[in-house]
């Protein structure tokens, strides 16, 4: 069957462009720094972001965990979002392997983190507690609904983490989607941070990696804990090439998935039994709640869903989030629509 898979942007295929580019790069060894093609896509990616150096990592569970055992020591404080992306889903990977420990504040449904709740969690200089040393935002925010946090934002957050001789990490696996959303160059929404992880592999299409980027000094602190980590990729130009195509192709047309997830919006409004989230759709995702009047639960319609060829993914016991992405073509969007109606009637 072709699916029409809505369950995440990280289900993207590349494209033929990216195939071709695979099958032509020139590799070499990256662990002794030698593969033209990657040496290529982190020049380019550093440029992008307006960062001095850059470093290709497998995926952005890495480039994020990189980044936090570049930023911190053993027993050393993250003041980060409840929701945010590394403290829910990179199983604990900051505590395991770094023994950085979280400290956790709500996140607010526009993705933002309070100022003066920032502010209130920095530690005071005293041997009881950990040393509060990094602060980390995402933009877009996953699980914020896919909102974007603009540069006035970021540069107010960045403020307060200076004041308090905070490092500060982005988390920007979607960083373009962001830029694209708010019509400027991602390279300024990212000038007030000292780091930021972005994914080629989720809505720019490529099939694997994540690029970590920051200043030199940095980045030569992340080569290390990447090579510790099992990171070292060798003749990765194979895959550095289709992440080349991601930012000179993929970027601007991104508009599109922002597009499609309006106009899905649009068409489950008239779904009987379906809500959408408040603020929803925001950039590539549209986040949906099944009504308790229906008799179902998120597994029952998603498998009914399912049936007619539509992939969602499940976030609540009766919570779907859909991601468009350049897989997902106009003429899917009423296929989804009538898939919704039929799964929610019984039909
Ligand atoms: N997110 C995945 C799942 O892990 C939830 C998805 O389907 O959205 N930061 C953010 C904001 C992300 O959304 C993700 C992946 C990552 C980091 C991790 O990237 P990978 O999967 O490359 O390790």
């Amino acid at each position: 069957m072709n699916w029409i898979d809505l369950r995440s942007d990280t289900v993207t295929l590349p494209t033929e462009n990216m195939r071709t580019a695979m099958g032509r790069a020139q590799l070499g060894d990256d662990v002794y720094g030698e593969d033209p093609t990657v040496n290529r896509l982190q020049a380019l990616a550093a440029e992008r972001l307006g960062k001095e150096a850059a470093l290709f990592v497998p995926s952005g569970t890495m480039g994020n965990l990189a980044a936090v055992l570049a930023h911190c020591g053993r027993g050393d404080e993250v003041i980060m979002g409840n929701l945010a992306h590394t403290y829910l889903y990179e199983a604990g990977g900051i505590s395991a392997l770094g023994g950085v420990h979280p400290f956790t504040i709500p996140n607010q449904a526009d993705g933002t983190l309070i100022i003066s709740d920032i502010q209130r969690a920095v530690r005071a200089d005293d041997p009881h507690f950990p040393r509060s040393k990094l602060l980390i935002l995402e933009n877009t925010h996953n699980r914020c609904g896919g909102v974007s946090l603009s540069r006035h934002y970021m540069l107010e957050a960045a403020q307060v983490a200076r004041e308090n001789s905070l490092a500060i990490h982005l988390d920007g696996a979607r960083i373009f989607n962001a830029a694209v959303d708010q019509g400027v160059p991602a390279s300024a929404l990212v000038d007030m941070v000292d780091s930021v992880t972005f994914c080629l592999s989720k809505g720019l299409c490529a099939p694997v990696g994540s690029v970590l980027c920051g200043s030199r000094g940095f980045i030569e602190e992340a080569h290390r804990i990447r090579k510790q980590l099992g990171g070292g990729m060798r003749q990765a130009g194979v895959l550095a090439a289709a992440g080349i195509v991601a930012l000179e192709e993929m970027v601007d047309r991104l508009v599109e998935d922002h597009q499609h997830a309006a106009q899905l919006a649009e068409g489950l409004r008239s779904v009987e039994g379906v809500s959408l989230d408040k603020g929803s759709p925001n950039t590539n995702m549209v986040y949906i709640e099944i009504d308790s009047s229906m008799n179902t639960s998120a597994q029952d319609c998603a498998a009914k869903l399912k049936n007619e060829g539509v992939l969602v993914g499940i976030t609540g016991p009766r919570h779907f989030r859909l991601v468009c992405h350049y897989w997902i073509k106009d003429e899917h969007l009423p296929q989804v629509v009538q898939a919704f109606k039929n799964a929610l009637s019984g039909g």
